[in-house]
This record gives C-alpha cells, structure tokens and sequence, in this order.
C-alpha cells in the first residue's frame, strides 16, 4: 500500500487530531510541513492538514479520519453501535465547532497569530468559560468523551486542551474542570500523545 503523506504542521490541532488517528491505529505515516498559506491544490480552503495517499488527496480532518477508519486496519475510532457512532459524532463536532471557534481562536489572538480587536478576543475567551464546562459534565460521566472507549472525539478535543496550560486565562479555565485534567491526564499518558507533541508552541506574551 502507498505511503500515507500528512501535509501539515505539528503544532496544528487539527493536523494533530490526524496524527493522533495514525497512531492510535497503528498507521504509518510520513510528515510533511505544509502551512495553510502554502499547501496549494492540495486544499483549496487553504486549511492544514490534508493527506495524500496514492492517488488519494483529502482536506477536512473528519473526512481523514473516516477514510483512515475504512482503509485501514487496527482499533476502531468510531464504535459499531450506531447510536454511539453517532454521538462520537456529535461529540467530535461540537469540539470542531463550539470548543475551537472559542478556544483556538483565542489562543491565536494571543499568540498574535489571529488580528483581532481586545474585545473580539475577550468574546472567544467568554464562550471557552461557556463552553468548557459541558465537556467537563461529559467527562464526569464517562471515561472518554464519548463513552467508556477512547474515539475520534477525544482525538479532536485533547490537542486543543492540550494548549489551556499555556496560556494563563485558558489554564484558569481548565482550573475548574476537573474531570477534563482527569481525562487530559489519561490522554497525555498515551503512546500517541508523546509521539505527536508540537515539536514547537508559539510564544505566548504574559
Ligand atoms: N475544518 C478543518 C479545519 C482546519 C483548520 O482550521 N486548520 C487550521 C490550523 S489548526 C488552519 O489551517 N487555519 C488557517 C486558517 O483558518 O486560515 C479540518 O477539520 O481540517
């Protein structure tokens, strides 16, 4: 079989989450560095990460993964049972949508990466204080984010958690979510979290 190509850049989350997949399915893969300024025909939205695979080239990292789950052998990320499949599902996209579109936007608005006004940047921060306990509650009830077995959903939530530490009013957040750092613990812990560790973070100004 080709060599699975994944064209994106390390401290990407969503580059991460596919990483995670690889490892977590036993998948080798080769990186390749790509910015979304750069990553040309290969995704046309200008977004990372996409994949190359034979004659195979995929963006949007939900479209990744479900193709990496067909193709390919080794632990499901999705489970059989089509409501738990489902709410895999609905855990993995409020995490693309609520989490990231507060979280991530305010952690490239304080890295300088994302322009935005003082104010634009305190609405991300107030929607990660909205947002955030509802996974905490989730994680309360089970051992992963969308039941008892580790699935694509924790795959899209633990690179973006993983960032809270760095940056004082997101680690303030996380503070009060205990059944979040209880479940980030467990994930940072795992084979796949070691070997997809940003090889290097922006610099975040105190
Ligand atoms: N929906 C896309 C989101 C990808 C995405 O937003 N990637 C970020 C990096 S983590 C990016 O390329 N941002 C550049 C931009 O939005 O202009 C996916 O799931 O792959």
């Amino acid at each position: 079989m080709a060599m699975l190509k994944i064209h994106g850049l390390s401290p990407s989350t969503f580059t991460r989450t596919v990483r995670l997949a690889c490892h977590e399915k036993g998948i080798d893969y080769e990186m390749v560095d790509a910015m979304p300024n750069n990553i040309g025909p290969l995704n046309p939205f200008a977004k990372i990460p996409a994949i190359t695979h034979g004659d195979v080239t995929l963006y949007e990292s939900i479209a990744i993964l479900r193709y990496l789950e067909r193709v390919f052998p080794g632990p499901r990320l999705w489970p059989d049972d089509a409501v738990a499949a489902a709410l895999c599902d609905q855990w993995a996209s409020a995490v693309a949508d609520s989490l990231a579109n507060a979280s991530l936007r305010y952690f490239a608005a304080r890295a300088g990466f994302l322009p935005v006004p003082a104010e634009m940047a305190q609405k991300y921060l107030a929607k990660t204080v909205e947002v955030v306990p509802i996974f905490d509650r989730q994680l309360g009830k089970h051992r992963f984010l969308a039941g008892e077995q580790l699935t694509a959903a924790d795959l899209y939530l633990y690179p973006l958690y993983a960032y809270f530490p760095d940056v004082p009013e997101l680690k303030a957040i996380a503070d009060k979510a205990p059944n979040c750092n209880r479940w980030a613990a467990e994930m940072t812990a795992r084979p796949s979290a070691k070997a997809t560790e940003p090889s290097f973070k922006p610099q975040i100004a105190a």
